[in-house]
């Protein structure tokens, strides 16, 4: 099956990724989902990653991603991150269109190298303000004092996209785009539950694309996909390039 899918990688003329928190796993970023570790677990998701969580509890809310923003800076790209962006510039190379759409807010794939990513869920590493809307890309260390306020007094928040928000319209246009048109899509590492990432395969499927699934287990999407590989990113990924790359 691993032939299968860089015999249509290698024949692709436009080619999409979607990825998730699985593709970081490796890197030692902690998934969402996974019950005993993942970045839920002491929590519900609705009173960390919602507008009216927030509201409730800033000072939770942004002590959580302030944390989560200093973890990510001390950790690196794995195999599976640079593999996506050696398949970028397989394709850049080739006059061939190529885009990463990514549900992930750490930056791993733009410190692998990749370029063409489009953020989703936009990214822990930009706060704004939610009254006067500044924003302030933060590479230092912990805020030390939550929550964090703007010199105007608001209260400053991450600029992720929370349930209930909407995604950001540019990045969304690129997605419908670029899916429309492709002719391989790729979900690698997303337990394909959250909208409307999660329908990205049928918009790819509508397109003619074949599909192909990279996760260590099975999804609400596994059962439609062309191809499903069971295993790690960062470990069939580098496998998948250096194939197609030989051939
Ligand atoms: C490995 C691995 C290894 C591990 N190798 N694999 C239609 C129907 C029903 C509901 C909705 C709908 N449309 C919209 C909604 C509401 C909602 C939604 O989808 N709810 C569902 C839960 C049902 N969606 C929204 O609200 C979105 N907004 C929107 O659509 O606006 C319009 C609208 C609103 C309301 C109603 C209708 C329309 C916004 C979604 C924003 C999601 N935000 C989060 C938090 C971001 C900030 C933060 O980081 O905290 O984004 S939620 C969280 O989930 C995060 C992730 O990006 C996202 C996806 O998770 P992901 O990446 O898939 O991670 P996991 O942990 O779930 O899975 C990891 C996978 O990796 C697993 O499968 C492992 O097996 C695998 N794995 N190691 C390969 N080494
Ligand atoms: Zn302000």
């Amino acid at each position: 099956m691993l032939d299968d899918v860089v015999a249509a990688l290698a024949a692709a003329r436009a080619v999409v990724v979607l990825t998730g928190a699985g593709v970081s796993a490796e890197s030692g970023v902690p998934t969402f989902r996974d019950a005993q570790r993942g970045l839920w677990a002491d929590y519900d998701p609705e009173q960390l990653a919602t507008p009216a969580g927030f509201a409730r509890d800033p000072a939770l809310v942004t002590r959580w991603y302030d944390e989560r923003r200093v973890q990510c800076a001390d950790v690196r790209p794995n195999p599976g991150h640079d593999a996506l962006a050696r398949l970028e510039r397989y394709y850049a190379e080739r006059g061939r269109a190529f885009v990463l759409l990514t549900q992930n807010v750490d930056r791993l794939h733009q410190r692998a190298g990749s370029r063409q990513v489009v953020e989703l869920h936009g990214t822990l590493w930009v706060w704004r303000c939610i009254v006067c809307g500044h924003e302030r890309e933060e590479t230092g260390g912990p805020f030390g004092e939550y929550p964090p306020r703007c010199g105007c007094g608001g209260l400053r928040r991450p600029g992720v996209v929370w349930f209930g928000e909407l995604l950001p319209e540019a990045a969304l246009a690129r997605a419908w785009g670029a899916l429309a048109a492709c002719d391989v899509f790729l979900s690698l590492g997303t337990s394909a539950v959250v909208e409307p990432a999660a329908s990205f395969v049928d918009l790819a499927r509508a397109a003619s694309a074949r599909t192909v699934e990279i996760n260590i287990e099975e999804t609400p999407i596994t059962d439609r996909v062309d191809f499903a590989l069971r295993g790690k990113t960062g470990e069939l990924l580098p496998r998948i390039v250096d194939a197609l790359c030989a051939r």
